[in-house]
């Protein structure tokens, strides 16, 4: 609706996904009336700064949300569960970041470059992907279309922010504490609610989230179950490995895809570079490819490697590399929120 102004909450503002969302709301001058930023009873009370003013933060209680037309959820899917519920029968939509609801029917689950229509159909609630999955289907969007996707491989190497802010103070202190061949601290890696950590400095941990089915972690599944449900395809073929890198902040994917025509490789590079949020780096003679260092602070899917099975001539491997805390997580939620108000 033109001009119209919106009481939005920030649920979780105080958190690694959280702050980006707060920057991005002043950075997109997205119409806000009345910024609500809410977190546990921990962080409320303290302030934070937004459109030049202090603003103080408030105990995320059901009674929070009276007033607020859009609730943007982002911190854990415990939180979700409780509260989404009562913020949307004090009449807000919420949008979350969480997994609370992703695989719930009735809540539309949303890449708004990949199925923004999707948003139409929803009853309250409007789910953020996970983040490996956003950069994931964003790079198969224009593959899937034009050639159809009979199965995808993909390995993650994922930055340690997708863990939160305390898993970033960690790799930092890890990393300090072997560089200066102290007792290293393992409190939070790879994954904060199980009783083993292990050493990200310097290493690698193939374990994202908690094990779930058949030897598959749920970051693993995640991948799986929600790139089907954005697609609508019970039949995409897929299997994921999720790996923690000691990387800050930046989600990398090496993704093979066995689509169902055969194509032309300068073909699919120019559907690629063509579609809205990806950017084509794709010239390995002049070293250019991408990397989390560069893309991190960037809200695009960042595309190279772009190169043909030479045993399969429907198989074809990309590099995928996207910010996790924008394009995995802030942005998305903004840009559903965005494309929500355009609908009205
Ligand atoms: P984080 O840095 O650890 O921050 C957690 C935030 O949640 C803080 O603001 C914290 O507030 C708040 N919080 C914790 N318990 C709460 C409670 N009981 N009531 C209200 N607020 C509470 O975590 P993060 O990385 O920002 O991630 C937060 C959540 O976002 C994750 O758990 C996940 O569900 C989701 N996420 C999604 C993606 C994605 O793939 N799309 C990526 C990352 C995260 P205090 O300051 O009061 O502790
Ligand atoms: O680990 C990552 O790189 C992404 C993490 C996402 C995440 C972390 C804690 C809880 C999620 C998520 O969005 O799937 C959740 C969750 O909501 O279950």
């Amino acid at each position: 609706m033109a001009n119209k102004k919106y009481v939005v909450a920030v649920v979780g503002a105080t958190g690694a996904v959280g702050q980006q969302m707060l920057k991005l709301l002043e950075a997109r001058q997205f119409p806000i009336e009345e910024l609500r930023p809410l977190s546990s009873a921990r962080s409320a009370g303290k302030t934070i700064q937004f459109q030049g003013k202090e603003v103080t933060i408030q105990e995320a209680t059901p009674d929070a949300f009276t007033g607020v037309d859009i609730a943007l959820f982002s911190a854990g899917g415990s939180v979700s569960k409780r509260l989404a519920k009562e913020a949307v029968e004090r009449g807000a939509v919420v949008i979350d970041n969480t997994n609370a609801f992703r695989m719930s029917e009735g809540v539309p689950l949303v890449v708004p470059e990949v199925n923004k229509e999707a948003i139409a159909t929803h009853q309250g609630i409007i789910s953020n992907p996970n983040c490996s999955t956003i950069q994931m289907v964003l790079a198969l969007k224009p593959l899937y279309h034009r050639y159809g996707i009979e199965r995808v491989i993909v390995s993650t190497y994922q930055a340690v922010s997708g863990a939160g802010w305390r898993a970033q103070d960690e790799l930092k202190r890890q990393t300090e504490a072997v560089l200066q061949g102290k007792e290293v601290p393992k409190e939070v890696l790879p994954v904060g609610s199980l009783d083993r950590h292990y050493q990200m400095a310097f290493n690698v941990i193939p374990q994202v989230d908690v094990a779930d089915q058949d030897g598959y972690t749920l970051e693993e599944m995640k991948m799986v179950r929600e790139t089907k449900k954005i697609f609508n395809d019970d039949q995409l073929g897929i299997t994921a490995t999720c790996v923690r890198v000691p990387v800050m902040r930046g989600h990398s994917e090496s993704i093979y895809v066995e689509l169902k025509e055969e194509y032309r490789l300068d073909e699919v590079k120019t559907l690629l570079a063509q579609q809205e949020g990806i950017v084509v780096q794709d010239a390995i003679e002049e070293q250019l490819y991408p990397m989390p260092l560069q893309a991190a602070d960037h809200s695009e899917v960042f595309i190279g490697r772009i190169r043909p099975d030479l045993h399969h001539p429907r198989g074809l491997n990309l590099w995928v590399v996207s910010d996790n805390l924008l394009k995995g997580a802030a942005t998305n939620s903004i840009q559903i929120a965005e494309a929500l108000i355009e609908s009205e």
